[in-house]
């Protein structure tokens, strides 16, 4: 194929840019607070060639890390491929060569064997080092100064996972990250690795077990004692990946199961509770305990929120017609059986963003993406084809839910927040915001919002003069962290 297919996945905010660039100092609209300094880190999907398959989708997207680096008022924007084994594959050969998302067997046999991932979903921090990750494959580790991609990590040959999740959860008082794999011991098998890093980036830990069906799991989450992991009926079948068929198939009849074990223990000591059918959830806010019970609070929706997941388990909703909630699961250790409370704790949405210092432990407030209550239909765009339109605010422990509001012809993306050195003030958020301005025309500014008052609006915004794809997560890298990146 030489052009592009003229779906959803590349029209609109999706609309391929494939444009690597560096421009300094952009312009500053109002006042950035001196005390934000340091990488606002985005995964982009962005593929650098036409798909073999007219149906191809957003996730198939080569990954770009793109950084907007700010200090003293000023901010540097870059942007860059990950030089996966792929993306050098496929820019020597002028086209694509691997087939359909997460397939091998649709892919060019010229390329059999080879490392598939795009390395597109999260950029994450951990031990001095940056990596791009995306959950079929290893993660790539990258230089945050230059963003020249150094190569796959695998913890110096020590991780045997073959993969590694896009969701990584960094412990604010050990700085250990804990991680997983899941079919990590090939295509469509039920292992799952579980491991720790620790403070310094050496693999610790790496145990196996077998989650009860090969699902999808996106996510997972820690508190201070136990790791949870949950596991949604979206499930993978190697005969239908053989037959070219998808990876990913929702199964609306089928339960959720919930493992949680001791997070410092073992996988034979996993307890699984089992969940409703059919419902899903991409992301976690946070986990945490309390006494006996274990708290999960989960974007929740009542099918898989992907049209093409959906689609493949003979579901067909459109998007509104999926349901959902910020929704707290709790689990009591102390008592026997497989059940669990359910309550919903906000407006239904998904990429949530907690303070850094929070994870695993009670929380006062997050952030996620929302739609405008009283908005028209949203901007097509984004992974899963609809933008969000508004931002989040939620204090779990009161209720109170605060809403940063959008024109419908406006998106946001995930935010990051950025703790404030300030005693009582509860820092910043960045995120990008674009404007449909025309026909398949936009415009993107990175919004500065103070995290206190996010329905005031952006206190400075940023415009972008380059044309930007729609991201998927972003990580925000302190000028002090930065400063401690390891040599490579
Ligand atoms: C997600 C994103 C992916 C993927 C699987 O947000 C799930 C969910 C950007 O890639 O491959
Ligand atoms: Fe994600």
């Amino acid at each position: 194929m030489g052009a592009f297919p003229t779906t959803i996945h590349f029209t609109g905010l999706n609309t391929p840019v494939r444009t690597e660039c560096a421009i300094r100092d952009l312009e500053v609209i109002g006042t950035i607070p001196p005390e934000i300094s340091g990488a606002f880190f985005r995964a982009v999907p962005d593929p650098a060639h036409p798909p073999m398959f007219a149906d191809d989708i957003v996730l198939s997207g080569d990954g770009m890390i793109s950084r907007f680096l700010i200090a003293d008022g000023h901010v540097d924007y870059d942007i860059r491929y990950v030089r996966t084994e792929r993306y050098m594959l496929e820019r020597k050969a002028r086209r694509a060569l691997f087939g359909q998302y997460r397939n091998p067997f649709t892919d060019d046999p010229a390329v059999a064997g080879r490392d598939r991932t795009v390395a597109n979903t999260t950029p994450v921090w951990h031990a001095g080092r940056l990596f791009m990750t995306k959950e079929d494959g290893l993660a790539y580790e990258i230089d945050p100064v230059s963003l020249e991609t150094i190569g796959r990590w695998d913890y110096y040959g020590a991780l045997r996972s073959e993969t590694f999740t896009a969701h990584p959860r960094v412990d604010p008082a050990t700085g250990e990250m804990f991680f997983f794999g899941y079919e990590a011991g090939g295509l469509c098998s039920r292992d799952i690795a579980y491991c720790i890093a620790d403070r310094d980036g050496k693999l610790v830990s790496e145990q196996w077990f077998e989650a009860p069906y090969c699902a999808s799991v996106h996510d997972f989450a820690i508190t201070e004692t136990c790791a949870v992991f949950p596991i949604f009926p979206t499930t993978a079948d190697l005969d239908r990946l053989k037959a070219g068929g998808p990876h990913w198939a929702h199964q609306q009849e089928l339960e959720s199961w919930i493992g949680i074990m001791p997070r410092y223990g073992k996988t034979d000591q996993m307890r699984w509770f089992r969940g409703p059918k059919g419902v899903s959830a991409f992301h976690l806010v946070n986990a945490f305990d309390e006494g006996d019970l274990v708290h999960l609070d989960l974007c929740l929706t009542d099918t898989n929120a992907f049209a093409f997941m959906r689609e493949a388990g003979g579901i067909h909703r459109m998007p509104w017609e999926v349901n959902g909630a910020l929704t707290r699961w709790t689990f009591d250790l102390s008592s026997a059986g497989e059940t669990f409370e359910e309550r919903p704790i906000g407006p239904p949405g998904d990429l949530p963003r907690l303070r850094d210092a929070d994870q695993g432990r009670p929380y006062r407030y997050a952030f996620y993406c929302s739609m405008n209550p009283a908005g028209g239909p949203p901007l097509p765009g984004g992974p899963v084809g609809a933008a969000f339109n508004a931002l989040v605010r939620i204090e779990p422990g009161n209720g109170r839910v605060e809403m940063m509001t959008l024109a419908p012809d406006m998106a946001v993306s995930e935010p990051v927040h950025i703790p404030s050195a300030h005693d009582g003030h509860d820092g910043w958020l960045l995120a990008v915001v674009d404007r449909c301005t025309g026909e398949e025309a936009f415009d993107s500014e990175l919004w500065v919002i103070d995290a206190a008052d996010i329905a005031a609006g952006a206190v400075a915004r940023i415009p972008v003069p380059v044309r930007m794809r729609a991201q998927v997560h972003g990580a925000w890298v302190s000028a002090a962290q930065l400063s401690q990146r390891k040599a490579t």
